[in-house]
């Protein structure tokens, strides 16, 4: 290229090319970085709304025959919660985490897609909006976080609450799906030249099977979903046992992505910690190829263990056996990845601060959870705690102490990357102490009222059957944690707000994220590493100052084009340059079509759903139109001596990768058409 320009001079030109317009354009951004950090506050102002709910809920428990909320409004209250929490909270924030981060652990620019990303994010606020709006009119979704057929069908379920759900979390799935297939696609294709996928930091691997199981863990809800609201909207029979269906195919289906869920939610918590600990043990992560062993191996298992959620409802018994014991062999590569954490702190110099706090809180509180699972993974106890609280108390346990406390160490962790910022301890600490507190105090004593008999989902009890103390505990308990929750909030205010400019990498981490100045300029990488070894034993240090002098591969601004490297999936070795899109408000007004066919259906408009389809599919048709060339300019400079093609003149490119993902996912969804099909066909042979 040109003469080498002064960092400042690079670092001007690749903010204008890659940055955001401002004001009303803001909403144009198709940035990873800006994205990732909307999902992220989005995914939190719906965990707040989710927590005050479980508050509803605590205050209505806290005495015997309350008369505080009627049982009406309390079924909507625990289904919004367990809704809100599992597909509007926890999801989304391993999407907004993976695409904020990946591209800066693994050495690009951007996500694969960054329109698809947009896109995504829009499908998840408006989707997610329709079941708040639902909630505040009084018809929120009121059949318990999985729906249960018969009692969501018609007849039991008349109202449109049902179909709230069934819309709605449709709605929001196809971000989960676009943002899963765009991951992994940017996890195979984008990484910095040499990273081979054997060098890569185990964030990354933690993030592919994530997102590769939700590629095939989606389709199942996807098509219940849809075949149920088929059921409601116009009377075909899936599964109503009287016509020839039957209830359980949507507990098979259901689970079929259920059980896949909770570790699709465990897996990017323990992509953190497994990030984390090293840093703070000051070495590398003990057993590093063990680990992505025991990650793959679990995304395997947790596909044969749905079964686990019905043992009560009439299973053959060796089908029994066999899925208690799937449920018990789980536990082998959950056990590697503890082993090899607590390994790592003991073989290091450890070194205390407070993401490390709340690490220490994910080991106490997830140990207990994974306890109790064992327990429930045996039949004749699992018959006898089901439906009652003491499941209550083990999914808090393992959802708690396996994703909240593991993001709040991740908040800790990133919050200086993200706002560049020092964090101030004296509101972190006591938070801490308040959320484990607070926690225990709610959660424990749950396991005695579940023992003691008391039920889920119910909205009171009786005085005289000595559960009153008891759950009058948990309610105070739920207060100090929400207390706990508050404090953090607080912190985050006033570090945005009060915290000291932070020097670049505050932890003396060993991945790439830190290698760029903090906060991130929207380019991220003002050239691109060579990696030569192990991508989680890097000195960012070191090597940050080079790349932004532009000393990498593409450390130039080239035609007013937003690039990057694509490299060969195994090896890490470049193939091509690709080039990413400007902002447009594109994905937004297919997001809104997309919402128009939604409600079209949920207010029984049918006329106008298939017109919105058509706006749908006319308007991504628009979409190739805006990018891309169709000149051949063969092999271009890509710095470092070295030249590769265009992305979309080579064989390989990332469209086709995403396209072979995609098919997966189709093909899970006929898959599970099929297995629905066949199921019928056995059990209600007419
Ligand atoms: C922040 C403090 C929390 C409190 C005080 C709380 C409280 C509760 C209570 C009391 C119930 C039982 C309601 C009933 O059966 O009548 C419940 C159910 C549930 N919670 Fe939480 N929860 C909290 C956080 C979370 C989190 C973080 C998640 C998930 C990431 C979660 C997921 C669920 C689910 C899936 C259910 C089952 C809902 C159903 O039965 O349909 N909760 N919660
Ligand atoms: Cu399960």
């Amino acid at each position: 290229m040109s003469a080498p320009l002064s960092p400042i001079a690079l670092h001007k030109q690749l903010s204008r090319i890659w940055g955001t317009p401002p004001g009303w354009g803001r909403l144009s951004s198709v940035n990873h970085t800006i994205l990732g950090k909307r999902f992220m506050l989005v995914a939190l102002l719906f965990f707040a709304i989710g927590g005050l709910l479980a508050m509803l809920i605590r205050a209505q428990l806290a005495t015997p025959h309350s008369a505080f909320i009627g049982p009406d409004i309390y079924n909507q209250l625990f289904t919004m919660h367990g809704t809100v929490m599992m597909f509007l909270f926890a999801i989304p924030m391993f999407e907004g985490l993976a695409i904020y981060l990946l591209p800066k652990i693994l050495g690009a620019r951007d996500m694969a897609f960054p329109r698809l990303t947009a896109y995504g994010f829009w499908c998840y606020v408006m989707g997610g909006s329709i079941l708040i709006v639902a909630m505040l009119a009084g018809v929120a979704p009121n059949g318990g976080w999985f729906m249960y057929t018969p009692l969501s069908s018609r007849p039991y379920t008349p109202g449109i609450n049902a179909d709230v759900w069934l819309l709605g979390i449709t709605f929001v799935e196809i971000s989960a799906v676009t943002a899963a297939i765009e991951i992994v696609v940017s996890i195979l294709k984008m990484r910095a030249p040499g990273m081979a996928l054997a060098r890569m930091p185990l964030f990354g691997w933690y993030m592919l099977i994530t997102a590769g199981m939700m590629v095939v863990g989606f389709p199942p809800l996807i098509l219940g979903s849809i075949l149920l609201e088929l059921e409601r909207a116009f009377g075909l029979p899936f599964f109503d046992p009287e016509r020839g269906g039957d209830p359980l195919l949507w507990q098979h289906l259901f689970w079929l992505f259920g059980h896949p869920e909770v570790y699709i939610i465990f897996l990017p918590a323990a992509g953190v910690l497994s990030t984390i600990i090293p840093v703070f043990a000051q070495r590398a992560i003990l057993g590093y190829r063990a680990l992505i062993a025991a990650i793959v191996a679990m995304g395997f298992l947790s596909f044969g263990l749905w079964v686990h959620h019905m043992f009560t409802v009439g299973i053959p018994h060796l089908a029994l056996a066999f899925f208690s014991a799937a449920s018990a062999l789980v536990a082998v590569p959950t056990a590697i990845q503890i082993f090899a954490w607590i390994g790592t702190l003991a073989s290091g110099r450890p070194r205390w601060d407070v993401p490390m706090l709340y690490v220490a809180g994910f080991f106490a509180v997830f140990v207990m959870g994974g306890l109790t699972g064992v327990m429930l993974a045996m039949v004749p106890f699992n018959t006898q705690a089901h439906d009652s609280y003491f499941v209550v108390a083990h999914l808090h346990y393992v959802l708690v102490g396996g994703f909240v406390f593991p993001m709040l160490a991740a908040l800790y962790y990133w919050l200086p990357h993200i706002t560049g910022r020092q964090s101030l301890y004296r509101l972190s600490v006591p938070a801490f102490w308040l959320i484990l507190i607070g926690f225990n105090a709610t959660f424990f004593f749950m396991h005695v009222t579940g023992l003691m008999g008391m039920p889920r989902r119910i909205s009171t009890y009786p005085s005289n059957w000595g559960w009153d103390w008891l759950n009058l505990l948990s309610s105070v308990g739920s207060f100090i944690l929400t207390m706990g929750f508050a404090l953090v909030l607080a912190d985050l205010v006033l570090q945005l707000r009060f915290g000291k400019p932070f020097r670049r990498d505050p932890w003396r981490a060993a991945t790439l994220e830190w290698a760029m100045p903090t906060p991130p300029p929207h380019y991220a990488f003002a050239a691109l590493p060579r990696i030569e070894r192990r991508a989680d034993q890097l000195r960012p240090a070191e090597i940050g100052p080079v790349l932004a002098r532009g000393d990498g591969y593409l450390g130039f601004a080239r035609d007013g084009q937003m690039e990057t490297l694509g490299v060969d999936m195994v090896s890490g070795e470049v193939e091509h340059v690709i080039v990413l899109p400007h902002p447009t408000f594109l994905p937004l007004w297919t997001a809104l079509a997309t919402a128009a066919f939604f409600l079209a259906l949920l207010f029984g408009q049918y006329w106008l759903a298939p017109l919105a389809a058509v706006v749908v599919v006319a308007l991504f048709l628009c979409w190739p139109s805006r990018l891309g060339r169709t000149d051949d300019l063969g092999p271009v400079d890509i710095g470092r001596g070295e030249t590769a093609p265009y992305d979309g003149e080579a064989s390989g490119n990332i469209c086709v990768l995403a396209n072979r993902t995609a098919l997966v996912t189709n093909g899970t969804l006929f898959a599970s058409l099929l297995f629905g099909g066949l199921f019928l066909a056995v059990v209600a042979p007419n």
